[in-house]
């Protein structure tokens, strides 16, 4: 069998393969030229019968003949999958712009909605809401905030570095942010005190199992001027507890604790009773904590290029998940991202249903 033998069949079959317009299609072609009963598979059984010199030459012929046709049906399947998915894309398309459909399906998302309330809370209070990228450099995610080269945040096993050219520096590699205070650090850059913003957005660590996500939501406060101290701080953080939970007396307790970034620091829990199993938020005899915070450290603020000694702030930061799960009481945090539409038409609000500034939607 000589090669120029072959060339009808090889004519033959990558034209099919190239005619083949769909995965189904591709698949008969293939079968019907590689499979057990296929025609190349059924040439390479006649091998047997010649001698070994054309045996040879034969049999390496039909191999070369194999390869290209298994290449091309590679190359056939990757074209049909594009295909596909485009039809799928097209198919699937929505208009985002199109008006919210009043007492329709849609749902608001529990972290949407959690997010509108604080701000509606905050923005009473006088703060304005900052947005800024999730990829930060090294300085506005650690150094800025005065956080050392040997804390345990910085590790690879904690973070998610980017991939940077080979032989790129530690510190000069891109970072998902792991907390929303880069924005912060560009936020005093950018503008003079008086500064009142919070930060909500997607934070990213490098940590999955039934209580963490590699992706989650924070709120960070910041508040700087003359003469802003820790009671501003208390104040500040009282009332936003009180309002976002909606308990007029709900007991609010300041705990020592330590943040590379503010000193002193403070951990705020709010009063709850765990009695007969279920946890109940207000008055009881158990604390919750619920948020982390602080007065804005010296070295931080310098790093910004704030005077210290002219102005002082406060910050806070807490998780928007778990704030969420308590006011809502939703069990477990795996399924928030999970598109689950079951899972949404219970724990979603309607759309246009305006938070308030006290409880939000109900
Ligand atoms: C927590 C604690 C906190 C901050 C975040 C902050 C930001 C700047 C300066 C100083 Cl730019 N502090 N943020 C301060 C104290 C606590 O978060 O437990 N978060 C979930």
């Amino acid at each position: 069998m000589k090669e120029q033998e072959l060339d009808p069949l090889r004519k033959e079959i990558l034209g099919a393969v190239e005619n083949a317009e769909s995965r189904e299609a591709l698949e008969e072609v293939r079968i019907s030229a590689l499979g057990r009963k296929g025609r190349l598979t059924a040439l390479m059984k006649t091998l047997g019968t010649l001698e070994a010199e054309a045996r040879r030459a034969a049999g390496a012929a039909l191999n070369r003949l194999k390869a290209d046709v298994e290449a091309a049906i590679a190359a056939a399947a990757e074209r049909l999958h594009h295909k596909d998915m485009e039809a799928r894309l097209a198919g699937e398309r929505v208009d985002v712009t199109l008006p919210v459909e009043v007492g329709g399906e849609g749902r608001v998302h529990p972290i949407s909605q959690t997010i509108d309330e604080l701000s509606a809370i905050f923005g009473e209070m006088g703060f304005k809401v900052a947005e800024g990228p999730h990829i930060e450099d090294d300085f506005y995610n650690f150094t800025a905030l005065n956080i050392p080269a040997e804390h345990p945040a910085r590790q690879e096993q904690d973070t998610f570095y980017l991939m940077g050219a080979a032989g790129t520096r530690p510190e000069a590699r891109k970072v998902l942010r792991t907390h929303t205070s880069p924005v912060q650090i560009r936020t005093m850059q950018a503008q003079k005190p008086p500064i009142r913003i919070i930060v909500p957005g997607r934070t990213f660590r490098s940590d999955h199992d039934a209580t963490h996500s590699p992706m989650f939501h924070q709120v960070e406060g910041l508040v700087i001027d003359k003469h802003i101290h820790m009671g501003h701080l208390k104040g500040c953080l009282i009332e936003f507890c009180r309002a976002f939970f909606d308990i007029d007396d709900l007991p609010v307790r300041f705990r020592p604790s330590y943040f590379p970034f503010t000193e002193p620091s403070a951990e705020v829990d709010i009063g709850c009773s765990r009695e007969g199993g279920g946890l109940k938020i207000g008055a009881g005899a158990d604390w919750l904590e619920i948020l982390g915070s602080g007065m804005v450290h010296p070295k931080v603020l310098a790093n910004c290029g704030v005077d210290p000694a002219e102005y002082q702030g406060f910050a806070f930061g807490m998780g928007i998940e778990r704030i969420a799960m308590l006011k809502y009481g939703i069990p477990d945090l795996r399924i928030f991202y999970e598109s689950d539409l079951r899972w949404l038409r219970h724990y979603g609000f309607a759309a246009l249903d305006q938070p308030s500034l006290i409880t939000g939607a109900r």
